[in-house]
């Protein structure tokens, strides 16, 4: 197809052509053509945020939602550099995140225009393609290919700046016809999927975790098929979550830890064998991965077997390759282990005590929210607790900031998923200090109309700091936030709706409120901050 106008309308071109309905941004002169383009080309909403990360975090979270590119506009210098956490964030997550960055003009490049800064070289590392458009004609070409690039697998963001004398100037390009998606390369099954069946069927007590790249590729039809023939008792992690519902009679989360130990294979998917799972040490259990690509596959422990590729295909080929028998006694000592431990979380979850336990809002928050909520995590402890407690039903109904564990995704992945879902239910769960990076985005909820609901475990400090320094010195520095700070009076100030609620009994009418509210809320809780989150696992 032939494309014409100013640089800003050839990317806008390629942009609908990737099937793009949102741009998140936050003004600067630099990228003025890429808003010109997107209102001339029409189709696609321009959402401009109060911080770059809040937007290049709303286009990861677009990403995550909706399994296409997210795309974001960060103007020259600062505007770029705002938005480094998300783009790294989104390497961890393999999420196909476009940013595109003003620039300074190339014909002056080293006089000293403002803002001048090479962004590629610092962008580097934490994406897949990073590179500037030179010339006006070739724009379509270089968007076209870092977009191709963000979404084949391993996904990940690219980026590609565009220089002020390149941006505002007239071009043409020819770009090929078709799909984009079908230009990119056929991918095929490595490793040896059978040989992983044979495992699968010699083991006694299997164990299978799924994880972000399981949803990435929309595989949970297949994992579900193969679960199901093999009696594969499941635990999932990060955007796996959903991909088999909490309520399969398959679908474990709390009996975790004893499986893990009494496994004789743990079969990883999706995920890598990082320090989520223990880097990749199940005791004498024999280990697999299953990954999306072949680059992936862990090095660091010696594997029993592993499989590459179209992750669908790789869990069919297991399924196909043999028969499984039926593992009645594994799963129901499990499922006796997982019934015990959520009996004394239900326990938990009723908690009448004062100050509040942060287990009393889940049990609230879990009796009011329906099945397709999408839950959002965004703090240290207090949303620790949130993985045990909230149980997910379907695929892209969870979204924690993933393993680069960045503080201040929670407001833009709000942004984006009720953008995206008006009619579901959108919750954010922050920790007061968590809340700080984002909160002042509940503006750009209020003028974008989007009521989604924050609940803030309000324990006054940085816990997940506080405690451990506690216990390893003795004492801790640099952990106090200030107690019952009325964040909720900050959102009524921004136009929302603020509840501050101290006693239990008022955790759940605040919070039907909010949900009534018609505007975005917050729900600010003040909590125990004696209450330390039972945490095992190794960091370093
Ligand atoms: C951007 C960023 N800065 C600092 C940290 C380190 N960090 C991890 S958890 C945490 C404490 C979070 O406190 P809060 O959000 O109040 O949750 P709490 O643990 O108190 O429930 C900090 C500072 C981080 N993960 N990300
Ligand atoms: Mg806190």
């Amino acid at each position: 197809m032939r494309l014409e106008g100013h640089g800003g309308i050839l990317i806008a071109e390629v942009m609908k052509r990737w099937g793009a309905d949102h741009l998140f941004t936050l003004s600067g002169g630099h990228i003025f053509p890429i808003y010109d383009g997107c209102v001339k080309v029409g189709g696609i909403r321009i959402v401009d945020t109060r911080h770059e990360q809040t937007a290049a975090f709303a286009a990861e979270g677009y990403a995550k939602l909706t399994r296409r590119p997210g795309f974001a506009a960060l103007t020259a210098g600062p505007g770029v550099t705002n938005g480094m956490s998300a783009l790294t964030t989104a390497y961890f997550n393999g999420s196909p995140l476009v940013v595109f960055g003003g620039r300074a003009p190339q014909a002056r490049w080293g006089q000293g225009s403002l803002q001048e800064f090479d962004h590629v070289p610092v962008v580097r590392p934490v994406t897949k393609v990073a590179t500037t458009a030179t010339s006006t004609g070739e724009i379509s070409k270089v968007v076209d290919s870092c977009v191709s690039e963000a979404t084949s697998p391993h996904r990940g963001p690219a980026f590609v700046d565009f220089p002020l004398d390149v941006l505002f100037v007239p071009g043409e390009a020819e770009l090929d016809d078709g799909t984009p998606a079908g230009q990119q390369s056929p991918r095929s099954v490595s490793g040896d999927p059978a040989a992983v069946a044979r495992l699968l069927q010699e083991a006694e007590r299997p164990v299978l975790v799924a994880g972000s790249d399981v949803y990435w590729e929309g595989a949970w039809d297949s994992l579900r098929s193969l679960v199901e023939e093999a009696s594969l008792p499941t635990f999932l992690n990060g955007m796996g979550r959903g991909c088999l519902p909490a309520d399969h009679p398959l679908c474990f989360s709390r009996a975790r830890s004893t499986a893990l130990k009494q496994a004789d294979l743990v079969m990883v998917a999706g995920t890598p064998l990082d320090f989520r799972l223990n880097f990749g040490r199940f005791g004498q259990a024999r280990v697999v991965h299953l990954v999306d690509h072949p680059d992936l596959v862990a090095r660091h422990v010696e594997l029993a077997a592993s499989a590459a590729g179209p992750l669908g295909e790789v869990f069919d080929g297991i399924r196909t390759s043999a028969k499984f028998g039926a593992r009645e006694e594994w799963i129901a000592s499990l499922r006796d282990d997982e019934k015990k431990k959520r009996a004394k979380d239900a326990e938990e979850m009723g908690s009448g005590a004062r100050p509040v336990n942060a287990a009393r809002i889940y049990g609230e928050l879990k009796k009011r929210l329906e099945r397709d909520a999408i839950v959002i995590c965004d703090g240290g402890d207090f949303v620790s607790f949130a993985g045990r407690y909230v149980d997910v039903y379907e695929p892209g109904c969870w979204m924690d900031p993933g393993p680069y564990g960045c503080l201040g995704t929670g407001v833009g992945y709000a942004l984006a998923a009720k953008l995206l879902y008006p009619q579901r239910q959108v919750v954010v769960v922050f920790g007061d200090g968590a809340f700080g990076f984002s909160g002042l985005d509940f503006d750009t909820l209020v003028r974008f109309d989007v009521p989604v609901v924050g609940v803030v475990g309000n324990n006054g400090i940085w816990g997940l700091e506080k405690h451990p320094m506690r216990a390893l010195y003795g004492y801790d520095v640099a952990a106090d936030l200030q107690p019952e700070c009325r964040y909720d009076l900050v959102v009524e100030a921004l136009g929302g709706h603020g509840e501050f609620v101290t006693d239990p009994e008022e955790i759940g009418p605040a919070l039907e409120r909010a949900f009534e509210a018609g505007k975005p809320a917050l729900v600010n809780v003040a909590t125990d901050p004696e209450q330390v989150y039972p945490r095992s696992s190794n960091l370093a």
